[in-house]
């Protein structure tokens, strides 16, 4: 899946609603509740864009819904860098025997974890992955067509959506599954398209820089729309559906699901003057004063101080990475809906409008 060239599917979609989302994460309660939330039938196209399974707790389920809503037509799935596990099967080559054990056991989970779970294989340092391989391959043959036949792009009329981007100048049949899938960063690039890309990937968190949004960003002027609401990675994350009208319009929108609690601002506050966020790959803090519920730490690379959560510090070391985090005082109204991510004795980290931040006030 990684090495050859990617592999494009052209569908025609007249007339029909589609339905984008991207990076599940083998959450399937998240997946379902949004295919309920948005009112997903048979007249709708659903386009997977990569990244359904591993980090999350149900791979092996994940996959045979997907395969299952494929089936009937309405369906169309992209691989996704995390996605492309009939590469263990099909390579017998020692990069597989010996790195997938390692990577079974830190992830404590994931689609070839599942199988040999449901096999009644347990997985432990010791376990000799060449010697399952056949019996994965003939109980599995099935799940792995599927995964083997997945495209790594598929294009419409008016969209094209690969998982982690393409390049403007480079035919896509020209650059490697490998690129297509794991295109890091793909919004920093200078690029821009005639019809819209469609990209997950990239939590879209990650390209702003004091705040944290969990909603897609449109990008109108270079026609790329990211996705990756962190569903699964980040604890404030969401699962997003990207909605493109039967028409084919620009009047592109979104519905996004968490399944956090929503309540109601009692009285308004300002937003803070200032605000961070130390998010994922930057994420190192020395911790200046360490306390039961927050603890006070400053981002090493930066230097800037805030109040962090200590459970998401990982570990007890002075110098630590912690999960992302922000001490941005959300601006709010009286009224104002937002659902509560964590509630501690000083106040709530909350998200109103797909934007994460704090609120200091009482919740009705
Ligand atoms: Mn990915």
């Amino acid at each position: 899946m990684w090495r050859e060239n990617a592999r494009v599917k052209k569908l025609d979609i007249p007339d029909r609603r589609i339905i984008a989302v991207s990076d599940i994460h083998a959450n399937l309660p998240y997946f379902k509740a949004l295919l309920d939330k948005v009112g997903f039938c048979d007249d709708d196209v659903l386009i997977i864009d990569g990244d359904f399974l591993e980090k999350g707790g149900h791979s092996l389920e994940t996959l045979r819904f997907a395969m299952r809503l494929c089936e009937n037509g309405s369906c169309h799935a992209v691989c996704g860098n995390c996605d492309g596990w009939s590469d263990a099967v099909d390579n017998e080559d020692e990069f597989w025997s010996t790195k997938i054990v390692d990577y079974m056991l830190y992830r404590g989970g994931g689609l070839i974890w599942d199988m040999l779970t449901e096999q009644g294989v347990e997985v432990t340092r010791e376990l000799a992955f060449a010697h399952y391989v056949p019996m994965l391959r003939e109980k599995y043959a099935a799940e792995f067509d599927f995964i083997r036949a997945l495209p790594h792009i598929i294009e419409t009329e008016h969209c094209i959506f690969v998982h982690g981007g393409i390049k403007p100048d480079v035919p896509m049949t020209d650059m490697t599954g490998g690129e297509c899938m794991k295109f890091d960063n793909f919004r920093s690039t200078p690029y821009s398209f005639d019809k819209w890309v469609v990209v997950g990937h990239w939590p879209v968190m990650l390209y702003h820089e004091n705040y944290v949004c969990a909603n897609p960003i449109i990008d109108r002027d270079r026609k790329i729309i990211s996705i990756d609401g962190g569903c699964v990675l980040k604890d404030d994350g969401q699962l997003n559906a990207l909605i493109i009208p039967c028409d084919g319009s620009d009047d592109i929108g979104f519905v996004p699901y968490d399944p956090f609690p929503v309540r109601t601002v009692k009285t308004a506050q300002e937003k803070s003057d200032k605000s961070y966020y130390i998010r994922w790959g930057d994420n190192e803090v020395q911790v200046l004063e360490r306390g039961e519920e927050f603890s006070l730490c400053r981002h090493l690379r930066t230097g800037y101080e805030m109040q962090i959560l200590t459970k998401y510090l990982y570990g007890d070391a002075e110098i630590c990475k912690c999960n992302d985090s922000t001490d941005l005082t959300l601006p709010l109204s009286a009224g104002d809906k937002v659902s509560v991510i964590e509630t501690t004795s000083r106040g709530y980290l909350v998200k109103h409008e797909g934007v994460s931040g704090w609120y200091w006030g009482e919740l009705i």
